[in-house]
């Protein structure tokens, strides 16, 4: 069974040079890494009555590179598959979630990874360890530490829905990034801008939306929270001195608003959600800011699985032998599309979903022709991720080839 791998690495070493003129741009520098909770992309420049949703964002993204054609690409382990996207480049499983069914296994995170090179690695959030399982499986990801709920001070004034408010939380959070050696890798994941979306009253910073779907409505006054969170954050980040050696990569984990809500959601858009438009609701913003690096906006269509080689990529870090399905994103020679859990996927032209292939932006049927050479490669990219995570292959990563053949 150990040969498996071989069809795998076959897949994804294309043999293609990955080098790019931002390869090797962040060598040595600290990465955080932050997961905005239930954030899609559409918030950013968004207003209510005249307000900003993401006035900070809006300016970060300025002077940051800011992907805005970006997916999630999670199912049902919610924020844990971002998580698992992001730190393997493999996709989480048709059902389940990974974090709670497979951290027996052998995996080559991004974590283990950086630690080779020389990094400290962690994970910061304001909620119970065992929530997804993150305590056993940040173990096999490779992370040092887990700074969990425990290491912070959450009282009844300053927690909500899930637990510690996300300023608080970052500023909370500072002392624990000062106490790492460097350079650190810290994903920082948020959790105010949650289902049912709640806050304080003294908390909300602008109105809610009016379409009469309370969870929507709500929605924007939680994301302008989150949005406000940041702000103290690197304003802290400067103050503690951290700010020039540091990347600050950030990324929404999944969608907020779910299908159920799309006669809301076609108010706040202006347009009818059609199967294609649904799909192209699944953008998150993903934005990485490197002082000193000019800020550019890049239309690159890309998604969660391209997190890991695009961090490598702006470290200059070669993994060595690994199974990676995404690309980095500044690469000159990546796939062609982008693929979701439920095999629905994106390309430059066309969107494929529940059977039918669309002209993208026009919401009209396009020849199934179009989608048709993708539409396999999906399928088997899919189940070839599925069968890595399932018969644990990475066991057998750097085995000898005489030995896998036995
Ligand atoms: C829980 C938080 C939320 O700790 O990460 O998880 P979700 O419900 O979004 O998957
Ligand atoms: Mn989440």
């Amino acid at each position: 069974e150990g040969s498996d791998i071989i069809e795998v690495e076959n897949y994804v070493n294309d043999g293609v040079e990955k080098k790019n003129e931002m390869s090797g741009i962040a060598k040595g520098k600290n990465v955080i890494l932050i997961s905005l909770e239930s954030f899609q992309n559409w918030l950013i420049n968004y207003e209510v009555d005249g307000q900003p949703v993401t006035p900070f964002l809006n300016e970060l993204v300025k002077d940051s590179l800011y992907f805005d054609n970006f997916y999630h690409q999670t199912g049902q382990g919610k924020t844990s598959d971002a998580e698992f996207l992001n730190d393997n480049s493999l996709y989480p499983l048709p059902s389940g979630a990974v974090f709670t069914q497979n951290a027996q296994n052998k995996f080559y995170a991004l974590p283990e990874i950086l630690k080779n090179n020389g990094y400290t690695t962690a994970s910061l959030h304001g909620n119970n360890k065992s929530f997804w399982n993150r305590d056993l499986m940040y173990k096999a990801l490779g992370y040092d530490h887990f700074f969990d709920e425990t290491y912070y001070n959450v009282t009844e004034e300053n927690s909500i829905n899930y637990g510690l408010k996300d300023i608080p939380f970052f500023e909370q959070s500072i002392p624990l990034l000062q106490s790492l050696p460097q350079p650190f890798h810290a994903k920082m994941i948020t959790l105010t801008n949650h289902f049912p979306y709640i806050l304080d009253d003294a908390d909300v910073m602008i109105p809610r939306l009016q379409t009469g779907d309370g969870s929507v409505d709500r929605y924007v006054q939680t994301a302008r929270y989150l949005d406000e969170s940041l702000k103290v954050f690197f304003e802290q980040l400067k103050t503690s001195g951290l700010y020039d050696n540091t990347i600050v990569v950030m990324y929404g984990d999944h969608y907020g608003i779910s299908e159920n809500h799309n006669k809301a959601m076609a108010q706040v858009i202006g347009k009818e959600i059609t199967p294609d438009v649904h799909v192209e609701l699944q953008k998150v913003p993903f934005i990485v800011h490197i002082p000193g690096v000019e800020g550019k906006t890049l239309h690159t269509i890309g998604g969660q699985i391209d997190v890991k080689p695009t961090i490598l990529d702006l470290l200059g870090i070669d993994p060595g032998k690994d199974i990676e399905f995404g690309d980095s994103l500044f690469s000159k020679t990546r796939k062609d599309f982008i693929a979701f859990r439920d095999g629905s996927f994106v390309t430059k032209n066309f969107i494929y979903t529940k059977g039918t292939c669309y002209t993208k932006g026009t919401g009209l049927p396009a020849d199934q022709l179009f989608c048709e050479p993708q539409k396999e490669m999906v399928e088997y990219e899919l189940a070839l991720s599925d069968k890595v995570i399932q018969r644990d292959l990475l066991r057998f990563l750097n085995e000898p080839i005489e030995n896998l053949k036995k």
